[in-house]
């Protein structure tokens, strides 16, 4: 008879609404640990010295990374940055074939007409064996090789060239070059504080 008694919907709904702010928060939390600079925002306009300033980053990104990660131990690379997440060593391969199949995207496009890119399933290659377990060094060589021939290569560019644009498969997205200049800006950034995040919580 208890569940007739008149105050079961006041007595209820606190504990209901707390529930749901305990499962909200914890949203917060994850969406935190996993987007720590936020997702990419695409400026509605990009004037030259923004498209100066992100080229500068990406000519730094390799030696900044390194810097943040090259005296870690095994252990330390083989902690996960989230529960449930990437490892470190996971996080430095990733980046290095990122920007890896990015450079490609940028070549497709500026010597064909608006191509259809490849897309690859992240996932699975963060779960071929040399990404989890292979020495960083060489992904950090990679992505020191990558950028600086990616750098050269915009800087040489002209506006008509960065305005050029390649079509996602799935989503059919057009994207410009100098829209995916920033886009690898930000994914660099995001996943350094993915790892820079997880130093500080362990005081590493
Ligand atoms: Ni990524």
């Amino acid at each position: 008879m208890e569940h007739f008694f008149p105050w079961e919907g006041v007595v209820l709904f606190p504990r209901k609404y707390n529930l749901g702010y305990l499962y909200f928060m914890e949203k917060m939390d994850l969406e935190e640990l996993r987007y720590p600079i936020g997702q990419f925002v695409v400026p509605e306009s990009f004037d030259d010295t923004t498209i100066q300033n992100w080229i500068s980053e990406l000519e730094i990104f390799p030696q900044k990374f390194s810097l943040l990660v090259k005296n870690l131990n095994d252990k330390q690379l083989d902690t996960v940055y989230r529960p449930g997440g990437w490892t470190v060593r996971q996080v430095v391969h990733h980046v290095s074939d990122s920007h890896h199949n990015s450079y490609i995207r940028f070549k497709w496009t500026l010597t064909e007409d608006q191509p259809v890119i490849k897309a690859y399933d992240e996932k699975a290659w963060a779960n071929l064996l040399d990404t989890q377990t292979g020495p960083i060094e060489m992904s950090l060589d990679h992505l020191s090789a990558i950028h600086t021939k990616l750098v050269y290569l915009l800087r040489k560019l002209a506006p008509s060239d960065l305005n050029r644009t390649f079509i996602h498969p799935e989503s059919r997205a057009e994207t410009s070059l100098k829209e995916n200049i920033g886009r690898y800006v930000w994914h660099g950034n995001h996943h350094y504080a993915h790892i820079k995040n997880l130093l500080d919580k362990n005081n590493w």
